[in-house]
């Protein structure tokens, strides 16, 4: 009967209309280079933009495409194309307890957060590459949190996930059409829900 009662929840949640990760962008008048100055913006100003995909598979319509080919215009562009930040919100359900390998192709810098420990830190300038970060998670609802930026040049950002820690299987998460992990910014916290 349990089961049944999270299936449930869990339909009805991805049922609704605007269901998606939540992703909101940053245009800044000065240089952003690294998470410091992301933080910094993001803290200062209303977002500039925003969307509800159901995944992060973003670029600025001239950087490189990377693992995934969705390769969804980042919101804002081509309103801006350099110096600005990225956030990804979602709450995570993480279907059976153990360690999970997340991963982000980016260019320029990122970093993300689980239940606001720090999974991956990127806070370099370069070309689009893939950064990796495990943590264990017990089965049930986290919090995700992604923060992106764009120095200058390309801009592009990938997040995805598998079960274990080593592997070629990746997911977009939130992609749950082909596997990937459900992430829902509508997805709520209820107390006991597992
Ligand atoms: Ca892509
Ligand atoms: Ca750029
Ligand atoms: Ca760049």
């Amino acid at each position: 009967m349990k089961k049944i009662s999270v299936l449930m929840v869990l339909i009805m949640v991805i049922s609704n209309a605007t269901a998606g990760i939540l992703i909101e962008s940053y245009s800044s008048p000065t240089d952003i280079t690294n998470l410091a100055a992301a933080d910094a913006l993001i803290a200062d100003i209303n977002p500039t933009a925003t969307s509800e995909p159901d995944f992060v598979d973003h670029f600025d319509n001239n950087g490189s495409i990377g693992n995934f080919s969705n390769n969804l215009l980042i919101p804002g562009v081509p309103g801006f194309t350099d110096n600005f930040a990225l956030t990804a919100k979602c709450n995570l359900y993480i279907p059976t307890t153990g360690t999970y390998t997340f991963g982000t192709n980016n260019d320029d810098g990122a970093r993300l957060r689980i239940d606001n420990v720090d999974v991956i830190v990127d806070d370099t300038l370069h070309a689009p590459a893939d950064f990796f970060g495990a943590a264990t998670l017990n089965k049930g609802i986290h919090q995700l949190s992604l923060v992106f930026f764009d120095f200058v040049g390309g801009a592009s950002i990938e997040l995805f996930a598998m079960p274990g820690t080593v592997g070629n299987t990746y997911k977009l998460i939130g992609d749950t059409i082909n596997g990937g992990l459900l992430c829902d910014i509508n997805l709520l916290f209820i107390d006991g829900f597992e």
